[in-house]
């Protein structure tokens, strides 16, 4: 039976060591209760660290740590504590998290601590492999584990891998500086499916991968590897049931049932009849904006001094990663903050913050939530904001207002709520203003809303659509319109070369005999191909041919001595052995004084683009610009040419990362077809790399082996990976 295996850092149980005696519980955060269905399900497990380091487990605890866990369905993966140093609090999050938050003055990029983070990336990896079958699907989460995609990919290819990132996804600028990117991004194509919290993550990502790996992106679909990875977004909800229901409860309890802070939270509510209670919740993190939000209270203050012990905040900041230096400073700042507002404004009566240090059982977080009339959540960049969700989801009379910073993924799915940003502390001090005058119906409207979407979209719901999709990608491959050349049909082709008495290469050069380079003048022919090509061409009875759109000058001045037959733009100009060049189509190029200079005004928009003169036809290339820049000219390109050609017999190719303008009647798969005219060959073969290829592949009989290079659409009946796939091929034919 096919399971599904989740892997996220911690698995979802806290385990502690107190006094030498285990404590394990289950933990109650949001991506537990996401997955719970998912992971209860069939045999599904759950690959994580415990939260103990090995040095803190004798071999007694291990195995009692193990049985405890085996017992939850989960599997754990041993760290050291160098490793939790060096992996967790050091890249993860001393690089990858202040990085990805634009935190960059916070960022640091030290060596040892990446070679630890694909150290314990592979010791995660080795962990799923041990629990991994082919058919099963792996669920990957977050930015600890971003190079384990990949991992799990090299080992088990065939199986289903999905991975999630909840936090947001910087822009290319940012996400530039990383050293190691290349690495970083491919570790994540590992997965078949990429999700992120918005759209705007997920165009970043997008961004950074075509410009940092220049893979062609068609909508949201990657073609890497020769897999198409899909990216979507899928933002996460919370357990809607969960928190309304406990603040029913919350609301039914009698008096001796409730919490000692319900009881204080009543009293003051009792005492200050018309004062409003502002609630702000995170975890003590500079990404959440917490010593922003006091300014921002302290201005609000001062601007409205109407309000002085009238509103109170209560700010519960939940203790976070204080071994990392920035959250120690986090924190002093903090406090000392909250010390200069209330010291500066309390009265005898009042103070102005409740500052909770803590973290608290949920109950009291309920008890938090339903006696608050707003809240206040304002981080500087959050890749989504569970916390503002829940508070709706525990507003059972409706009656409430959320402010929510504008940099928080939420924000996409609670337009109901009054957004702010968080810097500017004017338009907070007013939208408190508001929060506090707006009338109990304009609440109710707005918290309506908010909470129909939130009931229907639950952490439930996002796990099952996230998992719908990819199970959806496993069908990706009928989209694939050639057959992969794997070894037995090499071994076919071969066989097919060495008993024919005639036979036919047609080898395209760009892209397929050499791979590209910047600049097409730099892509000479090199020795290893050289061999290759003469030994082939020694064989008896083989037409070797290399079929290009390059001019023939070019062809004349690589191929200078050698015997092969060149057909040379497009298909203009036949060189055969021992004979003079043929002109195989009778052109005219005086048309080119008109075109030139449009595609001159191309070059001085795009930089990095370059015109290519041919004979026959002008090419334009755009390989070395911005990759959505060189995208969209072409489109406007192509517009521009479509209206000044349609009178002359000229037509525009477009090729890989090159449009080209050339007369009508000419492409390879004329120049082919009077190829075959000369002889009968009892083997053909064609092979290519892009749209101009397409024509010989079409012009050719069907039992014709044509052989497309890279994963594209494509109308040849066989595909290959690479250039260097080939020369391998090549090599079969040399050798035989
Ligand atoms: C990351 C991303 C993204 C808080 N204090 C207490 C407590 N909590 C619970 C809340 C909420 C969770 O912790 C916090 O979740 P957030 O989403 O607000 O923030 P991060 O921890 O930064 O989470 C974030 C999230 O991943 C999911 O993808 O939304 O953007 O940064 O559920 O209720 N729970 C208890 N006591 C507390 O004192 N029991």
């Amino acid at each position: 039976m096919n399971k599904t295996i989740i892997v996220s850092n911690r698995l979802p149980l806290q385990v502690k060591l107190e006094d030498s005696e285990l404590e394990i519980k289950p933990s109650v955060g949001g991506l537990a209760t996401g997955m719970k269905s998912v992971h209860a399900e069939g045999n599904g497990i759950w690959v994580g660290w415990s939260g103990l380091t090995e040095d803190q487990l004798t071999p007694e605890l291990r195995k009692e740590v193990s049985t405890a866990v085996t017992k939850e369905k989960c599997v754990t993966v041993p760290l050291t504590k160098e490793d939790v140093d060096n992996f967790y609090l050091g890249f993860s999050n001393k690089t990858l998290w202040p990085l990805f938050h634009y935190f960059m003055e916070y960022t640091t990029f030290e060596r040892s601590e990446w070679e630890s983070y694909k150290a314990v990336n592979q010791k995660f990896a080795d962990v799923v492999l041990e629990q991994v079958n082919d058919g099963d699907t792996v669920w990957v989460h977050d930015y600890q584990l971003l190079l384990l995609p990949k991992l799990i990919r090299d080992r088990k290819p065939n199986i289903s891998i999905g991975f999630f990132l909840h936090i947001p996804f910087p822009s290319f600028e940012i996400f530039r500086t990383f050293p190691w990117r290349e690495a970083l991004l491919e570790g994540m194509l590992g997965a078949d499916l990429i999700g992120f919290h918005t759209y705007d993550y997920e165009r970043h990502f997008l961004s950074s991968v075509k410009r940092i790996l220049r893979l062609d992106v068609k909508f949201n679909d990657i073609l890497f590897d020769e897999r198409i990875v899909k990216v979507d977004s899928f933002p996460m909800g919370i357990d809607y049931q969960k928190f309304y229901n406990a603040a029913v409860a919350n609301n039914n309890q009698k008096e001796k049932e409730k919490s000692e802070l319900q009881r204080r939270l009543d009293d003051h509510i009792n005492t200050s009849l018309g004062d409003k209670m502002i609630l702000s919740i995170d975890r003590l993190d500079y990404t959440k904006g917490i010593p922003k939000r006091l300014r921002a209270f302290e201005y609000f203050l001062n601007k409205y001094p109407e309000y002085k012990e009238k509103v109170r905040l209560i700010l519960l900041a939940v203790p976070s990663r204080s071994n990392v230096p920035q959250y120690q400073k986090l924190k002093r700042e903090t406090d000392e903050l909250v010390g200069r507002i209330n010291g500066e404004f309390a009265t005898v009566s009042w103070t102005p913050i409740w500052y909770f240090y803590r973290s608290m059982p949920f109950e009291n977080l309920i008890d938090l939530y339903t006696s608050s009339d707003i809240a206040l959540i304002t981080p500087i960049r959050d890749g989504m904001n569970l916390v503002a969700k829940e508070y709706i989801a525990t507003r059972i009379n409706q009656d409430g207002v959320l402010i929510l910073s504008e940099m928080a993924g939420a924000k996409n799915e609670m337009n109901e709520a009054l957004l702010i940003n968080p810097n500017n502390f004017e338009q907070i001090a007013d939208t408190i203003k508001q929060a506090l005058e707006m009338p109990v119906d304009e609440q109710q409207n707005r918290i309506k809303f908010l909470q129909n979407r939130l009931q229907r979209y639950s952490v439930e719901k996002w796990a099952e659509e996230f998992l719908k999709a990819l199970e959806t990608t496993k069908n990706l491959d009928d989209i694939e319109v050639s057959k992969r050349l794997n070894v037995e049909l090499k071994q076919e082709i071969s066989t097919a070369f060495s008993t024919a008495k005639s036979k036919l290469l047609l080898l395209d050069f760009d892209g397929t005999l050499v791979g590209f380079k910047d600049n097409p003048k730099d892509c000479k022919p090199d020795e290893e191909l050289l061999k290759l090509l003469d030994a082939i061409h020694a064989k008896d009875d083989v037409t070797l041919v290399i079929i290009s759109g390059r001019d023939r000058e070019t062809f004349e001045d690589w191929f200078a001595d050698k015997p092969y037959t060149l057909v040379t733009d497009h298909g203009v100009w036949l060189k055969q052995e021992n004979e003079d060049w043929e002109m195989l189509e009778h052109l005219k190029n005086d048309w080119m004084e008109n075109i030139l200079p449009i595609l001159e005004t191309f070059v001085d928009s795009t930089p990095g683009t370059f015109i290519e003169k041919k004979r026959y036809s002008l090419a334009w290339h755009y390989r070395k610009t911005d990759p959505e820049l060189g995208q969209k000219r072409s489109t406007e390109l192509n517009t521009v040419l479509t209206s000044l050609i349609s009178n002359n017999d000229l037509s525009v190719l477009k090729g890989n990362k090159v449009t080209e303008i050339k007369s009508s009647n000419v492409n390879k798969g004329r120049a082919a077809s009077r190829l075959l005219t000369r002889d009968h060959f009892d083997f053909i073969f064609a092979i290519g790399d892009d749209w101009t290829d397409e024509y010989m592949f079409e012009e050719l009989p069907e039992e014709a082996y044509t052989v497309k290079v890279g994963f594209k659409k494509t109308s040849a009946r066989y595909h290959v990976k690479d250039t260097l796939e080939v020369r391998e091929l090549l090599n079969y034919f040399a050798n035989n």
